[in-house]
């Protein structure tokens, strides 16, 4: 049911600076760079490369974009890092339910958009060894995000 892991999501203080920093030191290539006032932050998605079910994966890079949000909270705690991980579903609110059966706990009730048009929703951390683990439904053929 989670077929892929579609993107490890990273803090950062200065998300220009970081995403440089990938693209220069890795030779990945900024996709897209998005704000989403729901989830407080300024986001950019590096490709990656491609997988063999026809997908990519990605970093997501993640700036809060004021004090509010859990990145800014994060941030403030723990510095830069590394945030959460996320898997990729064909059906999101499938495998939400089924992490549900196991006893985890989603941090919302229905999924809400993500990056690049995708569909996601988070386990929460305590339920997860201390990962925030997403569940994303990308848009497009194969399961990409793109
Ligand atoms: N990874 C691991 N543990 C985390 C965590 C993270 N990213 N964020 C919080 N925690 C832990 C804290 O360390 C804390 O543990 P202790 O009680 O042992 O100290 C506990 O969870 C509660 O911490 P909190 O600061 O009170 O955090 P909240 O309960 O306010 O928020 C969570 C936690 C998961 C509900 C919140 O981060 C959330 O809603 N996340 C989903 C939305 C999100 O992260 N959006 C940004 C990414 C967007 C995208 O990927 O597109
Ligand atoms: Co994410």
């Amino acid at each position: 049911m989670l077929t892929r892991i579609d993107h490890i999501g990273i803090a950062c203080f200065d998300l220009d600076a970081t995403a440089e920093f990938y693209c220069r030191t890795y030779g990945f290539t900024v996709a897209s760079i998005e704000s989403s006032q729901e989830m407080g932050v300024r986001e950019a998605m590096l490709r990656v490369g491609g997988t063999d079910d026809g997908g990519a994966s990605w970093i997501q890079l993640l700036e809060p974009l004021g004090e509010g949000g859990p990145v800014a909270g994060w941030l403030a705690r723990n510095g830069e890092g590394v945030h959460h991980i996320a898997f990729g579903t064909a059906d999101v609110e499938a495998a939400t339910a089924a992490a549900g059966e196991h006893g985890v706990r989603s941090v919302y009730p229905e999924p809400r958009p993500g990056s690049r048009g995708s569909r996601i929703n988070f386990l929460h951390p305590k339920d997860c060894h201390g990962v925030l683990t997403e569940l994303v439904t990308a848009t497009g053929a194969g399961g990409a995000a793109t």
